[in-house]
């Protein structure tokens, strides 16, 4: 097999960055193609952990090249301390390119976010703030800077003016907030531009030309399918598309050099910031287990939500990506809890729905019908072969393939890179 697109099967936060760097290995080109440093994927290898936010999870293996396709959108302050951080723990970011296509985020766009987010009050989005959602606003109504012209000289100060302009009058007039100064900004951004140019290159072109050779490609979803602005739980989603499809759009590449797709889930759910959340547990079992899996958001600390596996919104994700596998993680988690309960459907005035709503209103209205299993006691963070597993566990796994409907290729028992069961 030579392509993989691996998505996050719920709402982000899934352990992508764990499963892409146990994978990466394999691999010839690791590929981002969507979102931006609202991503936070966590890679630890030797027991040493390193948060990712733009930088592909393939960067830990020398001799991967990592792209970041046009669908992203590039905070360059951002990416640059990434590259700084990465390069103080001798890590080589030399292998890394970024498609001149992919839009830039400003300040004035992560501004824009923190004050979109205030003016919507208790109606907000529980964004990362971190500009993503106007960078891509931008980007569909074309007036966005992309990193080709970030990189041009000539081009951005032109541009970045124009925009301050219209950004600075929104400012003014609708959020009442400080204006921007071109003075500010121009020679800043002048200098990341000249950093960055190097490794600007065409990553569609990179991407098929190693496909047409044969190489493995990966290409590593951020956020997850319930956060699609087009499939998730809208308006409580991210602004780009986490879904398998995203992979031919924000790379570049068509839908025909997609060999497989691989959804991360965890053994349970988690989401962070607002929307709709069938099997939350706002109780102490919700605390137990934010507290013993570690629960917070990888770039802005905030505590997640958890709550049971939900299997509607694990066939869902099968559906919109066209799954082919899963890889189950945190499994460990779950361990010394006496039952587990899965949840199989919802219930909806008194109906029972097998597929996932489309409006909130309905979604709001479902109560989760549950099975429950028992639980297992063993620390299961040694086993490496699913034999290893209690009796109890390999039922519970057996049950998420039976109502989920595909095989689980691979099973998470720790975040490090060896504490990983592959099944197939
Ligand atoms: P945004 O910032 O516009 O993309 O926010 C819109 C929604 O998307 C959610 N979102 C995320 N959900 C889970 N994990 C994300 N990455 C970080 C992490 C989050 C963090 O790895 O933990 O550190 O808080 C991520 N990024 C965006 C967001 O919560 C909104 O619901
Ligand atoms: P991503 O955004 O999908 O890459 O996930 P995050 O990195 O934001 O969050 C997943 C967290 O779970 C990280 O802290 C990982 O190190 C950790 N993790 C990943 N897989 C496992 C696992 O199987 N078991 C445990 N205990 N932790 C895991
Ligand atoms: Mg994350």
């Amino acid at each position: 097999m030579s392509t993989l697109v691996l998505v996050g099967a719920q709402w982000g936060d899934e352990g992508k960055g764990k499963i892409t760097d146990f994978l990466a290995e394999k691999a010839d080109l690791i590929v981002r193609y969507q979102g931006g440093n609202n991503a936070g994927h966590t890679v630890v290898v030797a027991g040493q952990q390193f948060k990712l936010h733009l930088v592909p999870s393939g960067i830990l293996y020398p001799d991967k090249l990592c792209l970041i396709g046009n669908g992203v959108v590039v905070d360059p302050e951002v990416l640059l301390n990434e590259l700084d951080n990465l390069a103080a723990r001798g890590i080589s970011t030399a292998n890394l390119r970024i498609s001149p296509r992919a839009h830039v985020i400003l300040p004035y766009h992560r501004r824009q976010d923190q004050c979109e987010e205030e003016r919507k009050g208790d109606r907000r989005i529980g964004t990362t703030c971190r500009g993503i959602g106007p960078a891509y606003t931008d980007k569909i109504a074309r007036v966005g800077i992309r990193m080709a012209e970030l990189v041009d000289e000539e081009e951005f100060p032109g541009l970045l003016e124009r925009n301050l302009e219209n950004k600075n009058q929104i400012f003014r007039e609708i959020y009442h907030s400080k204006e921007f100064k071109l003075e500010d900004i121009l020679p800043t951004y002048l200098s990341y531009g000249r950093r960055l140019k190097p490794f600007v290159a065409d990553v569609s072109v990179i991407v098929n030309e190693a496909i047409e050779q044969g190489k493995k490609v990966l290409f590593e979803g951020a956020q997850g399918t319930l956060l699609d602005v087009d499939h998730g739980t809208y308006p409580y989603v991210t602004s780009s598309h986490p879904v398998a499809a995203g992979a031919c759009t924000g790379a570049g590449i068509g839908p025909t050099r997609i060999d497989r797709v691989m959804g991360v889930a965890k053994a349970y759910v988690t989401r962070v910031g607002e929307g709709p959340f069938p099997t939350e547990l706002k109780d102490a079992l919700g605390d137990h287990i934010r507290t013993r899996g570690g629960e917070f958001g990888t770039t802005t600390g905030r505590p997640r939500r958890c709550g049971w596996f939900d299997a509607v919104v694990a066939r869902y994700a099968v559906r919109i990506n066209g799954l082919d596998y899963l890889a189950i993680t945190k499994l460990d988690v779950l361990t010394g809890l006496e039952t587990i309960r899965l949840c199989t459907a919802y219930r909806y005035k008194g109906e029972i729905l097998t597929e996932f709503p489309a409006t909130l209103k309905v979604l709001a209205a479902c109560e989760p019908v549950y099975e429950e299993w028992p639980g297992w006691q063993e620390d299961i963070s040694r086993a490496r072969r699913y034999e290893d597993l209690p009796a109890s566990a390999r039922r519970y796994l057996e049950r998420i393939t039976e109502l989920v409907g595909v095989p689980i290729a691979i099973i998470g028992v720790g975040p490090g890179r060896e504490e990983t069961i592959i099944t197939r």
